[in-house]
């Protein structure tokens, strides 16, 4: 039988089958080898291969072909690095960051970008919260709003207080499988609430002292909403780990330099200093934003 996974703690996944019967399912021993430097071999979204056993719990024989995902990066076991899958088969994934309280990262927004560029998962930015949207916060909304719409990304405005807003936002997923990330405390499950009141998902205040979150959401499950939406809704993360991108490849996932590195000199240029460097000498004249360089030179560091 087929399933769809929901959710994957630990050694257990829930699944839902074809004809929407929900199993708890574990996986084959021999499926569980086949990815090592993956944390989880199954990721909420996946499709499955499914056996039901006679206490009724299900054993996953089987595991399509992802048509695309959202990594990132887990832990370090000395040289390696183990991947996290967050979801897969995406029709959307939505960084959504809060306007303050906690106040956005573009580094982390740029990281998600890069992701969803290099794995062909369709993007988008959500700035929640924005009835906080005031003096220094709405200037910095504005500009980043800015940045992002010049380079064609999606960008919505958000407040659990403005009806209108969680509507446009609702549309936006309306029938898509959709990904919801970010950190801890910026909104994810309350909008997710505010869309669809009935699944009522725990969220709670963030602290007054740091303006963190309080991880309140534990692990990523899908939800179906009452709009023919499929919802990720995930653990806050503090940053957005890239993994299996080469330093030469980076600027692929930048649009803005996407095109200009066919100037550079050298074809395997970094733009980092390399003499006759096309991006560097857009970023000098203004063309491309001097924020979103500094994002892809840390990057590049990080890889
Ligand atoms: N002012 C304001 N507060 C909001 C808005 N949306 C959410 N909040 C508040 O922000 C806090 C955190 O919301 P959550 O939904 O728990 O945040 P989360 O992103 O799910 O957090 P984690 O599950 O920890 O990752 C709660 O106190 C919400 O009431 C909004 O649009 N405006
Ligand atoms: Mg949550
Ligand atoms: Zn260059």
């Amino acid at each position: 039988m087929k399933a769809t996974v929901l959710k994957s703690t630990g050694s257990w996944y829930e699944l839902e089958a074809e004809d929407g019967s929900i199993y708890q399912g574990r996986l084959r021993g021999k499926l569980r080898l086949s990815e090592l430097d993956v944390t989880n071999p199954v990721a909420v979204g996946d499709h499955v291969t499914i056996e039901v056993e006679e206490d009724q719990t299900a054993s996953i024989t089987g595991v399509e072909d992802r048509r695309n995902l959202i990594l990132r990066k887990s832990v370090r076991q000395g040289k390696h690095v183990k991947h996290h899958i967050i979801a897969a088969n995406l029709d959307l994934a939505i960084a959504v960051q809060s306007v303050a309280k906690p106040f956005p990262k573009p580094g982390f927004i740029d990281r998600f970008l890069v992701s969803c560029e290099a794995y062909d998962v369709p993007p988008a930015i959500v700035f929640n919260k924005k009835d906080l949207s005031k003096g220094k916060y709405e200037k910095n909304l504005t500009e980043l709003t800015r940045i992002y719409s010049e380079l064609n990304y999606r960008v919505l405005h958000t407040s659990t207080q403005d009806p209108d807003s969680i509507d446009q936002l609702s549309s936006l997923i309306k029938d898509k499988l959709v990904v919801l990330v970010g950190h801890s405390g910026v909104g994810k499950s309350s909008l997710i609430n505010a869309i669809d009141p009935e699944l009522n998902l725990k969220t709670a205040e963030v602290s007054k002292s740091s303006e963190k979150g309080k991880h309140t959401t534990t692990f990523a499950r899908l939800h179906h909403l009452s709009n023919g939406a499929r919802l990720v809704d995930t653990p806050g993360i503090r940053e957005f780990g890239l993994v299996n991108i080469h330093k030469e490849e980076l600027s692929l996932y930048f649009p803005e330099m996407k095109e200009k590195r066919e100037s550079c000199k050298f074809y395997n240029c970094t733009h980092l200093h390399e003499p006759g460097c096309k991006v560097i000498e857009e970023v000098e004249a203004g063309l491309i934003n001097p924020q979103r360089y500094e994002s892809y030179l840390n990057i590049l560091e990080s890889l």
